[in-house]
């Protein structure tokens, strides 16, 4: 078993002693770098650092020195996203921290993007995401849309005050199956119902799986709009993406 002291990078063995608290999330953690090369636990220092300079500089670095860009995606990228969303998660960092460290996740994934999808990597999922018709807030959306893409899904983003038609039209235009929906008014919380009355109404209720959060969404609210899971945070909003995709994987 390895422990915490084998990882070789002293900043990403500190981030894991201090902010990472349950027992099968440091043992996660502690697998993901030991495994992880030190160039690949740089990058991911640098993105939990937020410094989107030095992503950028080490990921030219190590594509240009032949890692391949699944590597530096996996092992540095989503990795060190994978402390952020934690410490994000107990409050040990704030908004503007997770959007830095979102601008030097972009910094890494602007090299790694075009080379994965050339290479035809199959994604972990395709997802159409707004906040739905009537609200502007999109600070949430935009979180869980950054640790999303980290996990390796493909994220169409339908930006803010999106119409029950526009949600339909994008599921069209990009075969997603996955669906979600954010809300942060408890005045627009009911478009989200809407959102899927339309989908019934077209007869693609079946197909899709529909995730909703935002901060006035429970998991009643969820369960009582027919949705097929609720998210309290980006962390949350990634595992079910998975279980979701998974579900649709299994028919
Ligand atoms: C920032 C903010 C704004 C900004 C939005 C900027 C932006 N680009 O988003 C501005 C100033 C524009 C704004 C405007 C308004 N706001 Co405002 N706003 C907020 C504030 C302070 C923070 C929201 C936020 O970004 N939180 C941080 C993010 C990270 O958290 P989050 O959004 O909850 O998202 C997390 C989870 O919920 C979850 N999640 C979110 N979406 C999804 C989706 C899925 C699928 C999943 C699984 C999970 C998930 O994951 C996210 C990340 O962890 C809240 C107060 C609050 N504490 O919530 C008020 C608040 C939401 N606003 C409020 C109001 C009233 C308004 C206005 C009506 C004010 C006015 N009179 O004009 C307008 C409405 C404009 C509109 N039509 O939408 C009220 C809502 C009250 C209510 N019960 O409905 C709040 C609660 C403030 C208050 N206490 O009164 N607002």
């Amino acid at each position: 078993m390895p422990e915490i002291s084998d990882i070789a990078n002293a900043f990403i063995r500190g981030e894991i002693e201090e902010f990472v608290e349950r027992p099968e999330e440091i043992e996660r953690m502690v697998n993901l770098f030991t495994a992880a090369s030190e160039p690949m636990q740089e990058i991911a220092a640098a993105l939990i650092a937020g410094d989107n300079d030095v992503v950028d500089e080490l990921t030219t670095q190590a594509l240009d020195g032949g890692v391949t860009a699944l590597e530096i995606m996996d092992n540095g990228l989503i990795a060190g996203m994978g402390i952020v969303g934690i410490k994000f998660r107990e409050n040990f960092i704030f908004v503007p921290e997770v959007l830095a460290c979102a601008r030097a996740m972009k910094a890494g994934m602007t090299y790694i993007e075009p080379i994965l999808s050339a290479s035809g990597v199959e994604p972990a999922g395709t997802v159409v995401m707004g906040t739905v018709k009537g609200d502007l807030h999109d600070i949430g959306k935009n979180l869980c849309i950054m640790m999303l893409r980290g996990a390796g899904f493909i994220v169409h983003d339908l930006g803010v005050d999106v119409s029950p038609d526009d949600f339909m039209e994008a599921i069209e235009e990009h075969s997603a199956p996955l669906v979600g929906m954010s809300a942060l008014l408890t005045t627009t919380m009911p478009n989200m119902e809407l959102t899927i009355e339309t989908f019934i109404d077209e007869g693609r209720r079946d197909d899709l799986r529909i995730m909703v959060g935002g901060a006035p969404v429970t998991q009643e609210f969820a369960d009582d709009m027919g949705a097929d899971g609720y998210g309290k945070d980006a962390m949350a909003c990634v595992e079910l993406a998975r279980s979701l995709a998974a579900d649709i994987k299994a028919g």
